[in-house]
């Protein structure tokens, strides 16, 4: 068994027997007794914390790949095929409250209702009886959807930081993109009990998946020096930022692995993106897209951002954006979701490979 890894996929492309048997099993552990009171407590983790280093750069990317693997593991005693999907947000950035991603019956459910903004129909919502600790209802409250969530260019241009640059990095996974996430599903998942809606988890794989990516670029990446010069426990646990810098070698043999999805026709242009981010990242501006709402200042408030660093947010936000801004009515099918006129990338490749010959 040792070689066994636990495949993540992204949510909306794994198969939806796969969907259900997670969300059959966050059900469980949120709902059956055997499990509900470890369920509780490990969400009470993330809430009583929630003000500490864990939502900070010295602990935040670790701590969350702890929390992770704990949910992980409860929901694997109640089915141990069970794997925590991620969200792939990136790819639906230009309309992410349309994925399939909040499916009522394949998914998470979809926006809450009224005021209370609360859930009603699918597996979370008030018509199954599903309830939250210390809230009640599930309740969302998605701000309107006009190119709100950072895109695929936004993920690529983070993941090209390099090494020196290894705070802009974790600035920008843990502000510009995962806040302003988590910001824009609203109501819980902006609070100290965002844990307790079940797409936290979803949306920190990615997070994790992020990091992951951007440690394979090297061991100087992967065992950053920042992680490895601490010499303390992460709050509310017993394993040290270090215990959690490598997926391929967790505590108790564990091995995650996270799957690319399938994206037919968009594969090789999203490759293309990609490698253009790694070479030259700044030339991305030029590429035309649905541009991203600036960060809301009540983002920052919400998650405690420093001054300083909401300063460089602000400076990363604008390298993130593009020059020219396109708007939905020129994009179609796919093209509408992901917010970027294949046409364009196309156009760009060709310019790039005149350039480098
Ligand atoms: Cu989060």
């Amino acid at each position: 068994m040792k070689n066994c890894y636990r495949v993540r996929g992204e949510f909306t492309h794994i198969p939806k027997k796969e969907r259900l048997r997670y969300l059959q099993a966050v059900l469980a552990i949120s709902t059956q007794a055997q499990y509900k009171k470890r369920y509780e407590a490990l969400l009470e983790i993330h809430r009583k914390y929630f003000r500490t280093p864990i939502h900070k750069a010295p602990n935040f990317l670790p701590w969350h790949r702890w929390f992770l693997l704990q949910y992980e593991n409860l929901l694997r005693e109640v089915d141990c095929k069970v794997t925590v999907p991620y969200w792939d947000w990136s790819l639906v950035a230009a309309d992410p409250f349309n994925s399939d991603f909040w499916n009522d019956a394949y998914g998470f459910g979809g926006n809450g209702i009224g005021f209370p903004p609360c859930v009603r129909t699918g597996l979370f919502g008030v018509l199954n009886n599903w309830t939250i600790p210390y809230g009640g209802c599930l309740q969302r409250n998605f701000i309107p959807t006009q190119g709100v969530i950072p895109n695929v260019v936004a993920v690529f241009q983070t993941l090209a930081k390099n090494l020196t640059s290894f705070s802009d990095f974790e600035l920008m996974l843990r502000v510009n993109l995962h806040d302003v996430v988590h910001f824009a599903i609203g109501a819980v998942m902006i609070g100290e009990n965002s844990a307790a809606a079940p797409e936290f988890f979803p949306v920190h794989s990615f997070v994790d998946k992020t990091w992951d990516e951007w440690q394979a670029k090297g061991n100087l990446y992967r065992f950053h020096k920042s992680y490895l010069a601490q010499n303390y426990t992460m709050p509310g646990t017993s394993v040290m930022s270090a215990d959690f810098l490598n997926n391929e070698a967790l505590p108790e043999c564990v091995k995650v692995k996270y799957a690319q999805p399938t994206l037919g026709n968009w594969e090789g242009l999203i490759k293309d993106l990609k490698r253009m981010a790694e070479r030259n990242p700044n030339e991305l501006q030029n590429l035309p897209r649905m541009s991203m709402a600036k960060i809301n200042e009540k983002t920052f408030e919400a998650f405690h951002v420093t001054k300083e660093e909401r300063q460089r947010a602000r400076r990363l936000e604008r390298d993130i954006e593009t020059k020219y801004p396109i708007d939905k009515t020129q994009l179609v099918g796919m093209e509408k979701m992901i917010g970027i006129r294949a046409v364009d990338i196309k156009y760009m490749m060709d310019k790039d490979k005149t350039i480098s010959v």
